[in-house]
């Protein structure tokens, strides 16, 4: 136990971190699905880990998503000391990379380093992006408000940069503070990005109102400048500038990580953005969500397998796995936005539990070795499909949780509604509220 990432079909693994990501990314999964016995190894595996001497050279990314996330979280839900030990431990670590030209992280950084020195300048908006919600929570457990502040100060570099006219391309320059990249979508490199747009508002107790304007206007510019209509479905896909770069030609292929994209339209919908929950305009973000979902559920029947693949390829009027890139992680965004979208109609009339049930039939029928547990799938646009490769932690951390969560009763086990928390990036939830004498753009979360 505590190497990252396991082979299923082998008794090998990958320790790319050297912390346990698996372990401290499925923590709270395992808490909230009441596994007692499992949540006391992670425990025991997190009271002797010691973070001070790792100096890996990591994703700042990955470790944030899921080690500070999933500590954060255990945290937040048990109150257990020793989840905040590691987490602040964790966050000192990773301090320094924040000591660059613009204040965000280059892309890789070598832990418990002292400097920012750089191995490159070049990282992606999701990258950069994607740290503020985890570090101030941080700062929310441990009172040290240098956390949150090297975040938003990250977070501004990005702001400013934004360009008025597109969606962020991918790229982002530490050292120049630009975007950079020749084509715009929300899928990898810019995701999380435009998630943490919303979810760090909502954090804010909905006063950080910078933030929702920068939400509000890359939501209208996914629409205008990556959308397409094909074989009945809404598409959200890449698009490449034309002429004076403001006109953008699509293309017809979807990213399974795009499919983040409808949760969060219907969770911006909660929160009253985009015409709220009764919203029935073609532009209502509710509207949206809808479509969205059905189109990403939609991928998952591409092919007779019943798992949707990396991307799917609408050129020929119906979706096919795109054949270079047909395989499944089991990736957890298209069962994220079932269990929104769940929530937020109030059960759906049950077609969003019936959509996950036949996405659960399909990995349990094809996606589970004999030795009873789950491996990615490959080919899926052929009839013979294979197994193989890693079973990334996010499997357990966001997959796993989502599809208990869009099945079980609410009041079973911890109270996990929407309206008083958000989900990281990777499906570890903090409550959020104002506090009363925090400044509104510093700190805002509950614990
Ligand atoms: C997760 O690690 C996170 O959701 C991230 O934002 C992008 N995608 C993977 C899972 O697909």
């Amino acid at each position: 136990m505590g190497r990252d990432e396991y082979f299923p079909d082998s008794y090998l693994c990958d320790d790319w971190s050297g912390l346990g990501i698996t372990v401290l990314d499925a923590a709270d999964t395992l808490h909230i699905m009441g596994l007692h016995t499992e949540y006391a190894m992670a425990r025991n595996f997190a009271l002797r880990l010691d973070i001070t001497k790792n100096q890996r050279m990591v994703s700042i990314f990955e470790v944030v998503i899921r080690a500070l996330g999933g500590l954060n979280s255990a945290y937040v839900l048990t109150r257990d000391p020793v989840w905040r030990r590691r987490a602040i431990e964790l966050g000192t670590a990773m301090l320094p990379a924040f000591g660059t030209r613009t204040g965000c992280p280059a892309q890789y950084f070598r832990l418990n380093a002292h400097t920012a020195a750089l191995n490159g300048a070049a990282t992606t908006a999701a990258d950069a992006g994607t740290l503020q919600l985890e570090f101030r929570t941080l700062s929310a457990m441990s009172d040290d408000m240098r956390f949150a502040a090297a975040a938003d100060n990250c977070e501004r570099a990005l702001l400013r940069a934004m360009p008025a006219l597109s969606l962020v391309p991918g790229g982002f320059n530490v050292t120049t503070g630009k975007f950079f990249g020749d084509s715009v979508s929300i899928s990898g490199g810019v995701d999380s990005f435009i998630e943490m747009l919303l979810k760090t508002w909502i954090a804010s107790g909905k006063h950080d109102n910078v933030l929702r304007a920068a939400f509000e206007h890359s939501v209208e510019l996914v629409f205008a400048q990556t959308s397409i209509e094909a074989g009945g479905e809404l598409l959200v896909t890449t698009a490449k500038p034309t002429g004076d770069g403001t006109t953008f030609v699509p293309n017809k292929v979807m990213e399974h990580l795009s499919c983040f994209f409808p949760g969060v339209l219907g969770l911006a919908a909660l929160h009253g953005l985009g015409g709220g929950l009764q919203g029935v305009a073609p532009t209502d973000y509710m509207t949206r969500a809808r479509r969205l979902t059905r189109s990403c559920y939609a991928m998952s029947r591409s092919n007779p397998h019943g798992l949707a693949p990396e991307e799917t390829d609408s050129s020929w009027g119906r979706m096919f796995p795109k054949p270079s890139n047909a395989h499944s992680l089991l990736r957890p965004e298209i069962v994220e936005a079932l269990y929104v979208m769940h929530e937020v109609t109030g059960g759906g009339g049950g077609l969003y539990r019936e959509w996950g049930r036949r996405m659960w039939d399909a990995i349990e029928a094809n996606a589970t070795l004999s030795n009873g547990r789950l491996a990615s799938m490959y080919r899926l646009n052929r009839d013979m499909v294979f197994h193989g490769g890693k079973i990334h932690s996010f499997v357990l951390a966001e997959t796993l949780k989502y599809f208990f969560l869009l099945f079980r009763e609410r009041e079973d086990g911890p109270d996990l509604n929407l309206t008083d928390l958000v989900f990281n990036t990777e499906a570890h939830p903090v409550r959020v509220m104002h506090r009363p004498g925090v400044p509104d753009n510093i700190l805002n979360v509950r614990l």
